[in-house]
């Protein structure tokens, strides 16, 4: 333990792990159901192309989340971008700044305008109030995030969806086995587009899925992911190549059996977090509310400097020094990003709550490889620093 600024890395300590303790560091599933399957899948020279595993991850995921439609895509970033054009999107479409920037990316990149929306502070989520005086005659659809893998309000966003003809699509990277009153995320809008990167709970090494309960949208969605095929020789639509592999859906598969373990896992490290930050002045740890499925995936703090105490970037410093790899996820908003810093220069002025929340964010290591003395750990350091005060804040200062 550090209870001594003079302890800290920074100052010249010893850091506290001797190898880096990251946030998103991946779950690894059931290894030997893994390599089984990677046996079946060398044995049977079927590696891609909607190949046996591809299918069985699919009905599990459609099962697990009880939606009639989920199609398996190469990563999240590629399912945005094609569930965008499935829904025919043009012109303007509204989203959340505070999110990776990859769900402004997959607009962006087929030349639809992301129209920045704020979103509520305390639950970072896409706030419906702010929506419809962005609504111009060139906007097509809202894309809400299930940020941190809390859910939108969904009946308010489809309630305005409904009234201005709007298509409403989700970007449920994050909530993967998450729910709101009782039902799964998943079944959403018109379609969710879920993550299975690395650095997810749930990971296929990269993937991701469509779902849908829509039949038609569905079968639009699989032709595009499939360059448009229906069929040997047939191309009856416009398409990309979308697809996920055989070895990645084998990982899913090893990923869905380990799943239930890791989420109380990272339940407890949420508890044990909370427990351990209760006492530290400054700090608000973003809860997931108790009576939903959630995936405890993120532990997101959010750090309003004490007067005279270290700012938030040179906590994260403190930090790093320590070899704990905290996050400032998703600093400083996409709208401050380029090419939207660029296209649009005023977008700030409209996102008071997410300029002052992303200036406050710091994402610290969870998983099922970090222990509750690990936790205490890193967590003293941060008590440590923010006790450290003026001084400390002047030291780290004098550094730069
Ligand atoms: N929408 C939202 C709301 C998202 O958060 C994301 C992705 C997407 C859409 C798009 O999903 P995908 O197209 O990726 O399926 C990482 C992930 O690459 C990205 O998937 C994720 N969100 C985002 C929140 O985090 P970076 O740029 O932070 O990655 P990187 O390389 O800095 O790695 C993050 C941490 O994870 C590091 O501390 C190292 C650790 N790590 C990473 C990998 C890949 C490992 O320990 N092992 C690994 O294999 O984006």
């Amino acid at each position: 333990m550090k209870h001594t600024v003079a302890d800290l890395a920074i100052l010249g300590g010893a850091p506290l792990f001797g190898d880096k303790v990251h946030v998103g560091r991946p779950n690894i599933g059931d290894r030997a159901f893994f390599f089984s399957k990677l046996e079946s899948i060398l044995d049977s020279k079927w590696l891609t192309n909607n190949g046996a595993c591809v299918q069985q991850l699919e009905r599990e995921v459609a099962q697990y989340l009880q939606v009639k439609h989920a199609i398996a895509v190469c990563n999240a970033t590629v399912g945005l971008e094609i569930a965008i054009r499935a829904l025919d999107l043009e012109g303007e479409v509204i989203v959340p700044s505070l999110t990776f920037v990859a769900s402004a990316h997959a607009l962006q990149w087929q030349r639809i305008a992301p129209v920045f929306c704020d979103v509520d502070e305390q639950s970072h989520l896409i706030d419906p109030s702010c929506i419809e005086t962005l609504i111009t005659p060139r906007t097509t659809g809202i894309m809400g995030v299930h940020l941190w893998g809390r859910v939108c309000d969904v009946e308010r966003l489809s309630a305005i969806a409904e009234r201005h003809k709007l298509a409403l699509l989700f970007d449920a990277a994050h909530a993967f086995g998450c729910s709101r009153q009782g039902r799964m995320v998943g079944g959403f809008g018109r379609a969710e587009v879920f993550s299975f990167h690395a650095t997810k709970f749930f990971n296929s090494f990269e993937g991701g899925a469509i779902t849908t309960n829509d039949d038609d949208l569905a079968a639009r969605l699989r032709l595009m992911i499939n360059f448009g095929f229906a069929g040997y020789d047939n191309v009856v639509h416009i398409g990309t190549n979308g697809k996920m592999n055989e070895v990645c859906a084998a990982m899913g598969l090893a990923s869905m059996r380990s799943m239930a373990e890791v989420v109380e896992r990272n339940r407890r490290n949420h508890a044990a977090y909370a427990k351990e930050l209760a006492d530290v002045p400054g700090m608000r740890l973003l809860q997931y509310p108790a009576t939903e499925k959630g995936n405890y995936q993120y532990i997101v703090v959010e750090y309003q400097a004490p007067a005279g105490c270290l700012s938030r970037d040179q906590l994260i410093d403190v930090l790093w020094a320590e070899n704990v790899i905290a996050r400032r996820y998703f600093h400083p908003g996409c709208h401050r990003m380029e090419p939207y810093r660029t296209l649009f220069p005023n977008a700030g002025h409209r996102l008071p709550a997410t300029e002052a929340i992303t200036d406050r964010l710091v994402v610290l290591p969870t998983g099922a490889d970090i222990t509750a003395t690990e936790i205490a750990a890193i967590t003293g350091v941060m008590r440590t620093a923010v006790r450290g005060g003026a001084e400390l804040a002047a030291a780290l200062q004098a550094r730069h």
